[in-house]
């Protein structure tokens, strides 16, 4: 049974108390007591500088945090209305913005920001620049910009980024950044769209906000933050469950939208709020060794699901490559043509899941390959490794259609 709302009784109370609000800047969390502090206090001068004449109300979405997160919020909102208290439901950063966004409807508010919590990079900028286009009048959706180091955002870097450019044509740099800033009709649009037991619930929230902006042709502009710091994760120890609620909540939107990415070739720029400037993200660890080990062993358990889904060529590359534990093997190209066999595999099957935990040994050799490819390289030469690979997706992506039909 689905819930059909995310907002607690208590948390709906206070926002009811509250007046109506033009800026909502929401905040998920969950164990972020170290951190949110600094992000509440980031927001609220963000909005009392950038937005004196608007009324603003900070909303924290928290899972339950025993460290006293919310209360964090609360003492460093700074004069700012805050309500900040637990969601119900689903446990998952995505039914955390589900929240927020019916908050948003409560206050009947006009546009609002979305910032992670565990940010140690955000500055008062970065509200304006996510909210700023919303409220001018420029944008429906922002994405955010930033240099992240060449080992951070590997799901962003080989997946997300290419596949969402090459299916639908717009180079949105970070599609599943975290940090968003949308207009309330967006918000009502997520809201109304039947995925909130599914793992849009979860990680898959963020490329689910995209897609559905980009597959209903709204006004999207990319918001320079500088640099993004926040709690690393490293690729190979971290990262595989947000990697499948991520792909399968991908996989399961290019099947909705096939009618709008089919017919799009190329790819267009997204326009830029903000000067680009070069600024040096922090250094992030990626073990390669644990990378070739997880491609090894996801390989062997994966082998039936493999013969179901990739071709033979594909397969065999893929087997050699993780046996001899090679994954230079796992190139730019042919990783696209593996995720586009996988894509099509989506066309009949509602199990997406199993289709993006297929792909994640695949994911593993590509990422251990790409730290081959951008080793001794700096921000921008590593940039350009992953625009090349980006284009591999476009110039693939016949294969796709070719599959797909
Ligand atoms: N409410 C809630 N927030 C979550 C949950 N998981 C993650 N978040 C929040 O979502 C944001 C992004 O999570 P993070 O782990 O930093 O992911 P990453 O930066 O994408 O690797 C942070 O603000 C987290 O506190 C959850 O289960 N519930
Ligand atoms: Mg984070």
């Amino acid at each position: 049974m689905s819930e059909t709302s995310a907002l607690a009784a208590d948390m709906r109370r206070a926002l009811r108390a509250q007046d109506r609000a033009d800026l909502v800047v929401g905040i998920p969390s969950f164990r972020n007591a170290a951190t949110i502090g600094h992000v509440t206090k980031a927001a609220a001068e963000g909005l009392r500088r950038h937005f004196p004449d608007k009324r603003a109300v900070i909303v924290n979405a928290d899972g339950g945090s025993e460290d006293g997160t919310p209360d964090r919020v609360r003492a460093s909102a700074d004069g700012v209305p805050t309500v900040a208290g637990r969601y119900e439901g689903r446990s998952g950063k995505g039914s955390a913005f589900r929240a927020i966004f019916e908050a948003v409807v409560l206050l009947d508010a006009k546009a609002c920001a979305v910032v992670d919590s565990d940010l140690r990079s955000i500055t008062p900028e970065w509200i304006a620049r996510l909210i700023g286009p919303v409220v001018r009048g420029e944008a429906d959706y922002v994405t955010p910009l930033y240099a992240r180091h060449k080992h951070d955002g590997t799901i962003t870097n080989t997946i997300a980024y290419p596949l969402t450019r090459a299916l639908y044509g717009a180079r949105v740099r970070q599609p599943i950044g975290g940090e968003f800033g949308f207009a309330a009709e967006l918000a009502k649009v997520y809201l109304g769209e039947p995925v909130w037991d599914t793992d849009v619930a979860k990680f898959g929230i963020d490329i689910f906000m995209t897609t559905t902006a980009l597959a209903r042709r709204v006004r999207v502009a990319q918001a320079f933050l500088g640099a993004k710091i926040h709690d690393p994760k490293d690729p190979g120890a971290d990262l595989g469950p947000m990697f499948t609620q991520v792909v399968g909540t991908l996989l399961t939107l290019a099947r909705k939208y096939a009618d709008i990415w089919r017919p799009v070739t190329g790819s267009h720029d997204v326009p830029v709020i903000g000067e680009i400037s070069a600024v040096e993200p922090e250094p992030v660890n990626a073990s390669v060794r644990v990378l070739v080990e997880k491609f090894r062993a996801g390989a062997a358990e994966q082998d039936k699901a493999w013969a179901d889904i990739l071709s033979a060529d594909t397969r065999d590359v893929a087997r050699k490559a993780a046996e001899s534990g090679n994954a230079s093997a796992i190139g730019a190209r042919f990783w696209a043509k593996a995720v586009y066999e996988i894509v099509a595999a989506a066309k009949n099957r509602d199990d997406t899941e199993v289709l993006a935990r297929a792909m994640l040994p695949l994911y593993f050799g590509r990422v251990a390959a790409l730290i081959g490819e951008v080793q001794g390289l700096d921000q921008a030469g590593a940039e350009r490794v992953v625009e090349q690979q980006a284009l591999a997706f476009e110039q693939t992506k016949p294969y796709l259609l070719e599959r797909w039909a």
